[in-house]
């Protein structure tokens, strides 16, 4: 740079002025930057924060469809995937810039879309560090409820209506019940023992080779047995099998690992277990682990719509879709799986972002636009638009049902938007999926852009469960209607149970067929629970003794069919009688098939549905009492004022 004379002012004189210039300056340079680092100080609500540390997550909200495409199996992964590469690992870093992709770019016309999208998202994927760590920091303050931010496991109790474990921890005065529910209770012990002894830590038993197994859906995790039995072994008094869980937990639940997990599984089981096991338990580590891992599963919604992707690294934070799900697409029963959980985590934590989060999915779904008010399977994270028009109450969609009512009822009845959204999505299920057969069965046909799949997947059967238990907050005019088709599918469903008394995975009206599989490949039983979740609440919501019946006609065929000498296994065949096992007992089977047959042969007051939801892995949530907790935080202000 050159510097001119200018007229009358020496060249000393000059050098003078522009370096006192400069000093100046820089003195105001450093007061702007000292002002604008002391934002950082000031607490979350001042006004003047908030406007100048805006979030920058981009929210577009477009709607349109995409084409049909065959979608896999829910949860399935092909074998085939490609890891992700060039990922670092960003532990120990105070604020970490993170990745969101999908794995195989699609060769689509979405793709193309994802593809350009997807570079300009990368710029504003920073997740701030400095909050969520600020979460697990309060969830582990040992002075918890020391204030109105902080949560109070005491005034939790308080808000209570009645005892989580009942009067007499449920045991049924009628000793028929009751020595079923023994029977019950010994399974579970069976269950847990094998897998203690040949399993211990590994995410499942495989019963017939003495082994356990890992497979690939947590991520690296481990125990997903342990965790998801924690809280049926407390509920049956089985002490010291939970306090074994419990040391588990303590000293071997490492959260660190560094794999590719499903989100949703990893939320319902893990998230969901831990919770459950605090909410019933008061312990601390369960409270301090579902946070921790909680976080782990943020950068998951680093997307531009903020609907999270499928599969997470929980160790780099990299995110991307399914490979087998269209265009990149993330799937509606799994991002709509989340808020329960995601709801206490805020709860527990004082930290908004879980709830944000979640509220995000909630407002986006809201808005969007919907094929005969239906809800397709796959949406893309990154236009926010439908992929293509599948609609299953089964498989790929199920659970973002159920949480929608759920939602309503954990929010003590008070999440409207969760109702509005329940009741028009069942109207629109009711329109167009709700079938009855020749045979005068009533079911859930699949939707593919209009033209109806009559088959009904086992998962599908949880829905007579969920209609059951919104009934009654439907309008006044419809609520024995909704008791009666919770009836009806209850009732299908356990006409699809034959001659195993066990049912199959998928089963169809067409052809002449009347809730039976037509294919072989559909004809397996692992073990699920959704039959059975329905009888435990149609029992509770009608006390009409044949849902207990059925209930015990499954428990003998459990017997009969899938339990081996070291554990329980599904089986391949239900139509055949001398049965071939498959050598997995799921931890779902222990979380939620033996806990909803327990409660099913239990008083109502064991985990009473005034002050529980259970997740859609069966783990018990309470219901989050807002002005009970609110007022008690006053109380206990004034008391220590
Ligand atoms: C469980 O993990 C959950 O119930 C999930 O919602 C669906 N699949 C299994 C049980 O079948």
């Amino acid at each position: 740079m050159v510097f001119r004379k200018l007229p009358g002012v020496s060249a000393s004189g000059m050098g003078l002025r522009l370096s006192q210039k400069f000093v100046f300056l820089l003195f105001l340079s450093g007061l702007v930057t000292l002002c604008f680092g002391a934002l950082f100080f000031l607490p979350d609500s001042v006004r003047l924060k908030r406007i100048f540390l805006s979030k920058t997550e981009t929210q577009p909200v477009t709607v349109g469809s995409g084409s049909e495409n065959d979608a896999r199996e829910h949860l399935k992964r092909p074998k085939d995937q490609e890891h992700p590469r060039g990922m670092t690992s960003a532990k120990g870093e105070t604020s970490t810039k993170l990745k969101s992709l999908s794995r195989k770019p699609p060769v689509s016309h979405e793709a193309t879309e994802e593809r350009l999208a997807g570079g300009k998202a990368q710029e504003d994927l920073t997740l701030s560090r400095s909050k969520t760590e600020s979460a697990s920091e309060r969830a582990t303050s040992p002075d918890h409820g020391a204030n109105s931010d902080t949560f109070s496991y005491k005034k939790f109790k308080r808000c209570l209506l009645k005892h989580p474990l009942g009067r007499d921890n449920g045991k049924p005065s009628d000793p028929k019940t009751n020595e079923r529910r023994e029977k019950v209770k010994e399974m579970m012990k069976f269950a847990w023992d094998n897998y203690k002894r040949y399993a211990w830590g590994k995410n499942e038993l495989r019963p017939l080779t003495r082994n356990g197994h890992i497979g690939n859906m947590f991520g690296g995790l481990r125990g997903a047995s342990v965790i998801d039995s924690l809280d049926t072994l407390y509920i049956m008094g089985l002490m010291e099998e939970y306090n074994d869980a419990k040391e588990w937990v303590q000293t071997s639940l490492d959260l660190n690992s560094n794999g590719e997990a499903s989100l949703f599984e990893v939320n319902i089981r893990y998230v969901g277990g831990l919770l459950s096991a605090y909410y019933l338990t008061g312990e601390e580590l369960f409270k301090n682990k579902a946070v921790e891992l909680g976080e782990k599963l943020l950068p998951a919604f680093n997307t531009p719509t903020g609907i999270p992707r499928g599969v997470i690294n929980l160790g780099s934070g990299t995110s991307w879709s399914w490979g087998w799900a269209s265009a990149g697409s993330s799937i509606l029963a799994e991002f709509g799986t989340l808020h329960l959980e995601f709801v206490h985590l805020t709860e527990l934590s004082s930290n908004p972002i879980y709830t944000e989060k979640v509220m995000n999915i909630r407002k986006l779904l809201n808005k969007i636009e919907k094929p005969h008010g239906l809800y397709p399977n796959f949406l893309s994270p990154v236009s926010g638009n439908w992929v293509q028009h599948h609609v299953s109450i089964g498989g790929l969609g199920d659970s973002f049902y159920e949480y929608l009512i759920k939602s309503y009822l954990m929010s003590d009845k008070t999440d409207d938007d969760a109702k509005k959204m329940y009741y028009s999505a069942l109207e629109a299920i009711e329109a167009n999926l709700v079938q009855k057969s020749p045979g005068g069965l009533t079911y859930m046909a699949e939707w593919r852009g209009g033209i109806l799949d009559h088959k009904m997947g086992h998962l599908a059967c949880f829905s007579g469960g969920m209609i059951g238990i919104g009934a009654d907050d439907g309008a006044p005019e419809k609520r024995q209607h909704y008791l009666d088709l919770a009836a009806e599918i209850t009732h299908t469903c356990h006409e699809s149970y034959a001659p195993t008394k066990l049912g199959p995975e998928a089963f169809r009206f067409d052809g002449g067929a009347e809730a039976t599989a037509t294919r072989l490949s559909d004809r397996y039983y692992i073990l699920r629970p959704e039959v059975i979740e329905s009888y435990m609440y149609m029992w509770r919501l009608t006390h009409d003794p044949k849902y207990r019946e059925w209930g015990w006609e499954a428990v003998e065929a459990l017997e009969e069919h899938c339990r081996v000498e070291s554990g329980f296994s599904g089986i391949r065949d239900v139509y055949t009688m001398t049965v071939s096992h498959d050598n997995m007992q799921q931890s779902f089977f222990l979380s939620e098939t033996l806990k909803y047959l327990y409660l099913l042969f239990s008083d109502d007051d064991l985990l009473p549905l005034e002050d529980w939801v259970f997740n859609t892995e069966a783990h018990p949530l309470p219901i989050i009492r807002k002005s009970c907790l609110q007022d008690e935080a006053t109380q206990d202000k004034t008391v220590s004022e």
